[in-house]
């Protein structure tokens, strides 16, 4: 399998469980500061033009949260929950996560370290101020969920914990506002306990976001 990756968010969280897992792949580095991701042999493997993807024979996977499940499963692995409930329960997760936490999150992101690091122009203080108060009113949700468990499924880890933590790594660069929500600050220190989490990209490129 190669997964090819660059150092920004949504390959993170492939590349994490990747690591975790120990998956035999391929660590393909995906220069987006050299276009490499909209290359035209890149563009058929991901024909949106973006990173992370996966390939693994014939297959080509794009979307970070269906990598790490293919992943986790070929591993077979309790990352990728075997009982059908949790699966419903690990969808409802991802979709959350990418309709509302972390797309403001994302946002906060966004304005505060991808356009400095891709020179995109001055942060949008409007865009700032509604992603931040959206963040605070999802953020509530997820703080009282993780009130008695361990992890967002319960008592065991699994993708949906990669997937909606993401953006937690660059909470104080990128001004996300998390002292309000402990429940998040204590689930958050325990996936920093995984040296998966905290150390996700291939050493030798590890010059992150
Ligand atoms: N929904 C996609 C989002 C992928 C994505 O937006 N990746 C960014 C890097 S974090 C990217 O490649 N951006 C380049 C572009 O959109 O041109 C996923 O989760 O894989």
């Amino acid at each position: 399998m190669k997964l090819y990756y660059f150092e920004t968010i949504n390959p993170q969280k492939a590349c994490a469980v990747a690591r975790y897992l120990n998956s035999p792949v391929e660590f393909v580095r995906t220069d987006m500061t050299k276009g490499e991701h909209k290359t035209p042999g890149y563009l058929a493997i991901n024909p949106n033009g973006k990173v992370p993807a996966l390939t693994d024979g014939d297959l080509k996977l794009w979307e970070a949260n269906a990598i790490m499940c293919h992943l986790a499963r070929k591993a077979g692995s309790d990352l990728w929950p075997r009982d059908e409930c949790q699966q419903i329960e690990l969808t409802r997760w991802f979709t959350w996560n990418s309709e509302h936490f972390t797309r403001h999150a994302g946002e906060l992101y966004f304005q505060y370290i991808i356009k400095p690091k891709f020179a995109l122009g001055p942060q949008d203080e409007a865009a700032i101020a509604e992603a931040t108060g959206f963040f605070k009113r999802f953020a509530g949700v997820l703080n009282d969920h993780l009130r008695g468990r361990k992890y967002l499924l319960g008592d065991t880890l699994s993708v949906a914990d990669f997937a909606v933590g993401i953006a937690l790594p660059y909470a104080k660069q990128a001004n996300i506002p998390l002292g309000e929500f402990p429940e998040i600050e204590r689930w958050h220190a325990r996936l920093n306990e995984l040296p998966a989490w905290r150390e996700p990209f291939p050493k030798e490129n590890a010059a992150a976001a």
